[in-house]
């Protein structure tokens, strides 16, 4: 078996990797790595450093997703992946564990000398937290082939839009169709992924297999009301446009409350103009984000906040334009792989506990162009898209070990249907 035995140390290798690329950030005091800038640049160089020491041929696509090419180049192609940037004040382990441990364990075949009657490719995609653009897993959308060229007008925070952002970064619009695989050549799309939530921690067990990812709605709720005297206009006569919001917010947080699916919603971002400490709100946009395993429960919630809007903005003579920017499905991983992942999981001597996950990944774009299947890995308290983020690194190692168990056991380029 050329499964490592070495938890430890490969465990050890994976967190000082994870160290190193937590330092590439926009600044030194916390971890903070958008789409198309400069660190995401130094992180994609260290990474392909990094595929190429482990004997992998590197390519990079028109969105910067890195890939390490292993194995018969003409052969149909396994791809293991996941994401190297970040959320604002991120933890180090979000997306870059899974693209570490995909290096690591396709080190480890090739020091075994494994062969496979196909290839592997590891992907380190750029843009699934979604954090500069209004919207998300653009760079796993392309490599699955539906890339929205109307994207490429979207603007970040500073009026850049995708496009100047990818010729900045040295890529060229034209060549994004060139980035998507031909889904004849791809059997299936495999990722590790800390489990950003508390259930492996309470089972005491290192690792889980992900069911399905929960679908999600992300809005742009955008409030407008009546700039006024803070100090002169009785509160009777406001259309104070940020109490409209958070009267807005108290209700998202109702519907999913009620809901019986597990629905959260998360009021993440809200900008208030004029903004001054004696002006009366004239207008406010803030952000939902909103999920569920179930897409009906999901759609429905929507229709709820919309009315509840608009209930609540006529009450208070106040306007209001909800936007849904960004929607994905719940997407189920493919039982095969699942199963397959569990023996993998199962030959560590580990039970693998099989659970959705609540958190969006490249995947839910993946499974758009092939089966996918996901490996969690226990973190922490379930602490995520927080600097306390942790996965120590025996859990680490063993999910390194996983894979490269995945792929010992997975002779040949078919899955069971
Ligand atoms: O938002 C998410 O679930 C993921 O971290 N992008
Ligand atoms: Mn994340
Ligand atoms: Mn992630």
């Amino acid at each position: 078996m050329t499964t490592p035995s070495d938890f430890a140390a490969l465990g050890a290798r994976a967190a000082a990797m994870i160290e190193e690329l937590g330092a590439l950030s926009q600044t030194p005091e916390h971890l903070t790595r958008f789409f198309l800038t400069p660190e995401h640049r130094r992180a994609a160089d260290l990474v392909a450093r990094w595929m190429r020491e482990a004997g992998l041929e590197v390519s990079e696509d028109a969105l910067g997703t890195v890939r390490g090419h292993w194995g018969p180049v003409d052969a149909p192609r396994l791809l293991i992946g996941s994401h190297i940037d970040t959320v604002a004040n991120a933890g180090k382990y979000d997306g870059c564990m899974g693209v570490v441990a995909g290096i690591l364990a396709l080190d480890a075949i090739n020091r075994a000398g494994l062969t496979r009657p196909y290839g592997i490719d590891i992907l380190a995609f750029g843009d699934e937290e979604g954090t500069r653009f209004p919207t998300t897993l653009s760079s796993s959308a392309a490599v699955a082939g539906y890339f929205s060229p109307a994207n490429l007008e979207l603007r970040d925070a500073d009026g850049i839009s995708l496009r100047e952002a990818m010729v900045a970064y040295g890529k060229n619009p034209d060549d994004i169709p060139a980035a998507a695989y031909d889904p004849n050549r791809v059997i299936a799309y495999i990722e590790a992924h800390i489990e950003q939530g508390p259930v492996l921690e309470a089972e005491g067990e290192p690792l889980g297999v992900v069911s399905a990812i929960a679908g999600a709605s992300r809005l742009s709720v955008t409030v407008t009301g009546e700039a006024g005297h803070a100090g002169t206009v009785p509160m009777r006569m406001r259309h104070d446009a940020l109490l409209g919001a958070a009267e807005m917010a108290l209700a998202v947080e109702r519907i999913a409350k009620a809901d019986a699916h597990g629905m959260v919603a998360t009021v993440g971002r809200v900008h208030v103009e004029p903004g001054s400490i004696n002006v009366i709100p004239s207008r406010v946009v803030f952000t939902v984000d909103l999920r569920s395993g179930s897409d009906i429960s999901r759609r429905e919630a929507l229709t709820r906040f919309e009315r509840e809007a608009h209930r609540i903005a006529d009450l208070r003579g106040l306007g209001v334009v909800i936007s849904a920017f960004h929607e994905v499905a719940t997407v189920p991983c493919y039982r095969d792989l699942q199963l397959r992942l569990r023996n993998a999981v199962a030959d560590l001597g580990h039970r693998a506990v099989t659970m959705p996950s609540g958190a969006g990944h490249d995947g839910q774009a993946m499974s758009r162009l092939c089966p996918i299947g996901m490996l969690f890995v226990r973190c922490k308290g379930g602490i995520s898209h927080n600097p306390a983020e942790y996965a120590s690194p025996e859990d680490m190692g063993l999910a390194v070990a996983a894979l490269v168990r995945f792929i010992e056991r997975f002779q040949l380029p078919q899955l069971a249907a």
